[in-house]
C-alpha cells in the first residue's frame, strides 16, 4: 500500500480551492487539476508500507489541541502549482511531532523538509494568474492516514484511519 498523513479539508476551504482552480481554468492554465475530492495537505508521505496498523499505533501517543488553518497565496514548484497557508506553529509543531513519532517507531517516512502546502494542479501550463483563495480557514481536528492508490481515471485516496485533536487549550 502507498500510504500517506494527510490534513482532509473542510467543504468550505474545499470549495474555495475548486474556485481558485476554476479562476486558473478560466485564465487559461491547463495541467493535471486535483479532483475536489483529493484536495488535501500532507504532513508525512510514508510511501509503499504493508498495514495501516503498525502507522496507527505509532501515532496513538499524539496529542494536539484543535487549530485554525487559513489560506494564503498560491505558488509553484516547477509545474506543480500550490496553494499556500499562512504560518502555523501548530501545523508545524504538528508535522515535526509526528515525524518524530513515525521515526521512534521504525516507520519509513520521506525526509523532505516539510512545505505546507495544497496541490492545485501538476504539469500545469500557462501563466499563473493573479489570484488568491484568501481567507478561507478551517479548524484542524485530525490527522488522516490515507491510501493512494491509481485507478482508472486518476489517484483514489482512502481514509484507512485517523487521529482526532484531544479536547485541550491551544
Ligand atoms: P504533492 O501533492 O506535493 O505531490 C500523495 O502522493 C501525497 O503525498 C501528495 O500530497 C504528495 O505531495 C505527497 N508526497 C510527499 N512526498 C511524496 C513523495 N516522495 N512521493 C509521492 N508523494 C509525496
Amino acid at each position: 500500500m502507498r500510504l500517506f498523513l494527510a490534513i482532509r479539508l473542510s467543504p468550505q476551504m474545499t470549495s474555495a480551492l475548486a474556485e481558485a482552480q476554476r479562476e486558473m481554468y478560466r485564465a487559461g492554465v491547463r495541467g493535471n487539476y486535483t479532483p475536489e475530492e483529493n484536495l488535501h495537505l500532507t504532513l508525512a508521505f510514508v510511501g509503499e508500507y504493508p498495514r495501516s496498523e503498525p502507522v496507527l499505533d505509532a501515532l496513538s501517543g499524539l496529542r494536539f489541541a484543535p487549530f485554525r488553518l487559513r489560506l494564503e497565496g498560491i505558488g509553484c514548484f516547477g509545474d506543480l502549482w500550490w496553494a499556500g497557508m499562512e504560518e502555523s506553529a501548530p501545523l508545524e509543531a504538528l508535522a515535526r511531532r509526528l515525524r518524530h513519532a513515525l521515526a521512534d517507531n521504525g516507520i519509513p517516512f520521506d525526509r523532505k523538509r516539510f512545505t505546507p502546502h495544497i496541490t492545485l494542479l501538476r504539469r500545469a501550463r500557462g501563466e499563473m494568474p493573479a489570484i488568491a483563495p484568501e481567507g478561507a480557514a478551517m479548524t484542524v481536528d485530525a490527522v488522516s492516514l490515507m491510501r493512494s492508490e491509481r485507478g482508472k481515471r486518476g489517484m483514489i485516496y482512502t481514509e484507512l484511519g485517523r487521529i482526532s485533536a484531544a479536547d485541550i487549550a491551544p
